[in-house]
């Protein structure tokens, strides 16, 4: 698909309106899947895991219409599309309990928003931690190239697999006892795929299990330049890519094209995404190891960090069946020791924006960890550990004009009224800085001023007439970030751990941008309804939130 505009100018501005509606019909449900050779049950869009992919073009209606179909047990839903700005359409951001009321079982929703950035992203559920229970899928925008390239080899999908259910890892994560809040996975899958030895289940574990189930492969062309668009949509663990013997060239970072620059290995935390060009070699016949390993402590936990593909250049080369190429000592030491996304000062947007040298507002936000009265071990940003209430969506709460919530002080809610630039820095550099955190903005591409470990000097903004943004920034463990926004986009926002694990235990804040301006938003009556849908079934089932509800 071709449908972009030739003035490069208008390459970051507001989208094309193309008028033309991308239609999608999903179909919720839980059946037992066995990516990695082992069976369990898996949220499928469709009868597919990683579900469908979303195509469409830089300013298409993408309008998707979701069947929840969850049995076994029923369960809410709702889907959120990663990275889009949902400006005028901030109702349909699709979180629980923030911007609507969860798709109750049975029940149906037609999301329609604006295509309104262009590139590489995923859409996955919002509820509880559902997408660490499959419920994942890509999402390609095209829109104008900043580098040409010749072979789009669309989305692959990195994922570090869980052979438990989620809500039994759940359980755990917020549990009481300290030697279960940190679950190691147990495979890793690229665009679904990767071999288990099942000879290495627990013993007394009967669950069927079939050891080489098979992994993708990639064909290249000779001297042709493929564009791959790496999306970590998994739950916890930090990913680093890499293919035997090609070197790369990072074109873009999540929605953000950035000036190239060539690497060996390619850092993803959750919700990050990276476009590379991979040039085929000259007069290959071969195949060769793609790689993408979850790197260790400070960053993820894993017991089979290694998943594999072939990338193969003559189908003799495929069926021949040995694949014994040498990974890159870059990449070695990358999943070894490196818990952090490259240096600031490399990641160049292509298009230059100048955040507010002088924000109105800053805001610092500490991270911590501990047990709450009952036990239970939470993550808290300034000492409030976040929990939706699914019956209340703050958006349409402000909307009303309610923009206080005193009874509620666990929705976490930061009120940065008018202020036309908000900056805030995270402090991950206290007693609960043991891990790095991908924090993730909605409703925004945020200006990433600085990150490093220790505490930020309060002065040091790096790149500052055009700094990294991006929607997913690693934060350092014992470190910090200094974030920053243009307030353009009046809503109630998530700023929080893209670690599903750590969202559950309420690493979360409500960005709640320009009430004034919420309270002149049109938000269709169908929003309204979600929230009548679920409460006639909360009515008549008590339901067991045993998160955050995110
Ligand atoms: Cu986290």
């Amino acid at each position: 698909m071709t449908n972009v505009p030739s003035d490069i100018n208008s390459c970051i501005a507001d989208p094309p309106y193309t008028g033309v509606i991308r239609n999608y019909d999903f179909a919720i449900k839980r059946e037992t899947k066995a990516p990695d050779g082992y069976s369990k049950p898996v949220l499928i869009i469709n009868g597919q895991f990683p579900a469908p992919l979303i195509e469409a073009n830089w300013g298409d209606i993408i309008q998707v219409t979701v069947h929840n179909q969850i049995t076994g047990p029923e369960e809410g839903t709702a889907l959120h599309w990663h990275g889009i700005l949902q400006k005028g359409h901030q109702w349909e951001d699709g979180v629980p309990g923030i911007s609507m009321c969860p798709i109750p079982p049975g029940g149906s929703f037609t999301y329609s928003f604006i295509a309104d950035l262009y590139g590489s992203s995923w859409y996955h559920s919002h509820y509880s931690a559902q997408y660490a229970g499959g419920l994942v899928g890509p999402m390609i925008i095209h829109g104008p190239d900043t580098v040409k390239y010749d072979i789009d080899k669309g989305p692959i999908l990195l994922t570090d697999w869980f052979h438990r259910d989620y809500n039994d890892i759940v359980e755990d994560v917020v549990g009481t006892d300290v030697n279960k809040i940190g679950p190691s996975s147990d495979s890793n899958l690229i665009n679904g795929r990767n071999n288990f030895d099942c000879s290495t289940v627990a013993t007394g574990d009967k669950t069927s299990c079939k050891s080489n189930a098979g992994i993708t492969n990639f064909r290249f062309t000779p001297g042709k330049l493929h564009r791959l668009r790496l999306i970590n949509a998994g739950a916890e663990g930090q990913q680093k890519f890499s293919i035997d013997g090609h070197n790369m060239t990072v074109i873009a970072n999540d929605f953000v094209p950035i000036i190239p620059y060539d690497t060996k290995v390619v850092s993803l935390a959750i919700g990050q995404r990276t476009d590379v060009l991979v040039r085929g070699l000259d007069k290959a016949t071969g195949a060769y190891i793609m790689r993408s390993s979850i790197a260790s402590a400070p960053c993820s936990f894993s017991s089979n960090p290694d998943a594999t593909a072939i990338v193969y250049y003559k189908h003799e080369a495929l069926t021949a069946g040995t694949f014994n190429t040498t990974a890159w000592p870059e990449f070695k030491a990358s999943v070894a020791d490196v818990c952090v996304n490259d240096d600031l000062t490399k990641t160049v947007p292509w298009y230059p924006i100048a955040p507010d040298p002088n924000p109105p507002t800053t805001k610092v936000i500490d991270i911590d960890f501990h047990q709450n009265g009952t036990g239970n071990w939470l993550w808290f940003m300034n000492d409030v550990s976040f929990r939706a209430n699914y019956n209340q969506p703050i958006l349409l709460l402000s909307n009303m004009g309610n923009n206080s919530y005193p009874d509620s002080p666990e929705w976490n809610v930061e009120n940065f009224g008018s202020n036309s630039s908000v900056r805030i820095v995270i402090n991950n550099n206290g007693a609960a800085g043991f891990l790095a955190h991908p924090i993730h903005l909605h409703g925004h591409n945020m200006f990433v001023l600085d990150v490093g470990t220790g505490s930020w000097d309060g002065s040091t903004v790096i790149n500052p007439s055009n700094p990294q943004r991006r929607d997913v920034q690693i934060l350092p463990a014992n470190g910090y970030m200094v974030l920053q926004f243009t307030a353009d986009n009046p809503g109630a926002w998530p700023l929080h751990c893209h670690i599903a694990w750590h969202v559950s235990a309420g690493l979360y804040v409500t960005v709640l941008e320009r009430p004034d301006d919420i309270a002149k938003l049109q938000i269709p009556s169908v929003i309204a309804q979600t929230c009548r849908d679920w409460s006639a079934f909360t009515n008549t089932t008590v339901l067991n939130q045993i998160d955050s509800g995110l």
